[in-house]
């Protein structure tokens, strides 16, 4: 019995077969404990010599097993470590990694340049009411003027704003009757243009804003010309020419030098050497004194200009739609910008 139990404990590969060897060969219904429970039978001479032969089987089995069990463990240990090793020399996992976007970077770029001119930041809503996107811009129901900017109509009285220019409104009705006021406001403008290469029917708008005494038209083209000089460098310049929109007088469409050409002409801006980024001109006294401004005391000046514009002059995009499409292979290229 003693050797088959020895015999069967080395074959024994693990906890749980090694538990069950225990209870076969030391357990209470094991043998050697059915022969200790009869030695009552046997005679006063032979007793003590077969308990003591019955302790030493079962102190060696006990031995055995535990040196068995400890080898067993070490054994199960070394294999779970060995499964928790990390190999360093596997190449590592890749990460991609975002870029910003070239309308946000320019959007950005914008801001700060403004910010450093003391201009404060806005934000204004997309879904718009007809009385701020027109009637407050001096542009009341039945102005041909609208259809200077096909609309997105919600109810006859809210629509997806045209343009950033209702902020202007917002902001006199907000800071009055506080001077200066000085604001930028980017966002997002809708109209039912036709999607082309220079067109689409959502995009960026970044509205500018000054109101004070004495503002006048030199300070509108000063202010975009220091935009425009750390936009595009100290050899930028910009040129006024005489335009019209119903919220300023006098109105003027503002044009950089084309960056591509350097004024010398191409393809870009059509053979003029200029480019135009901007809608601008002096506060129409009507807007200023319907959002609280006397007219007769205030003056400013407000623009509007495409952010997607000047992102296609800046990084050369040659059509607009690439700026919405999401293609990875023209955002990675301002990965590392
Ligand atoms: C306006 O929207 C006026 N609110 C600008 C303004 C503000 C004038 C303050 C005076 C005072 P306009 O429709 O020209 O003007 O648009 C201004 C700029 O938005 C354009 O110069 C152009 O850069 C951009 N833009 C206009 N339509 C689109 C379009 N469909 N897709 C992309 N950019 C456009």
């Amino acid at each position: 019995l003693h050797a088959k139990a020895l015999q069967e404990l080395d074959d024994v590969q693990d906890t749980k077969r090694l538990g069950e060897w225990r209870v076969a060969y030391l357990g209470k219904k094991s043998e050697l404990t059915t022969l200790s429970k009869q030695m009552g039978q046997l005679d006063a001479q032979t007793r003590p010599l077969f308990g003591q032969l019955l302790n030493e089987r079962r102190q060696a089995l006990e031995g055995a097993f535990t040196s068995k069990r400890e080898s067993i463990e070490a054994a199960e240990q070394n294999a779970r470590l060995a499964a928790e090793t990390i190999d360093i020399t596997l190449p590592g996992r890749h990460r991609d990694v975002g870029a910003v976007h070239p309308i946000s970077r320019v959007i950005r770029d914008i801001e700060d340049i403004f910010l450093g001119m003391g201009f404060m930041i806005a934000d204004g809503p997309e879904v718009e009411t007809d009385r701020y996107n027109f009637e407050m811009l001096n542009l009341p129901k039945d102005h041909p003027a609208r259809d200077m900017q096909d609309t997105f109509y919600i109810t006859e009285e809210l629509l997806m704003r045209t343009h950033t220019s209702p902020m202007q409104v917002r902001t006199m009705e907000q800071m009055h009757p506080h001077a200066p006021i000085k604001v930028i406001v980017p966002g997002r403008v809708y109209r039912r243009d036709e999607d082309d290469a220079t067109h689409s029917h959502a995009f960026t708008q970044i509205e500018g804003l000054v109101v004070d005494k004495g503002i006048r038209m030199s300070d509108l083209k000063g202010v975009l010309e220091a935009f425009a000089k750390a936009l595009f460098g100290e050899h930028q310049r910009v040129r006024l020419r005489p335009s019209y929109f119903p919220f300023t007088e006098p109105s003027a469409e503002v044009d950089l030098v084309c960056v591509h050409c350097q004024g010398h002409g191409c393809r870009v801006c059509k053979d003029t050497g200029w480019i135009e980024i901007l809608g601008a001109g002096m506060v129409h006294p009507r807007v200023l004194d319907m959002a609280g401004y006397d007219s007769s005391i205030y003056s400013g000046f407000a623009f509007g200009m495409g952010p997607e514009r000047i992102a296609m002059l800046k990084y050369g995009i040659t059509d607009i739609r690439q700026l919405y499409q999401n293609d990875l292979r023209l955002l990675r290229q301002f990965a590392k910008v």
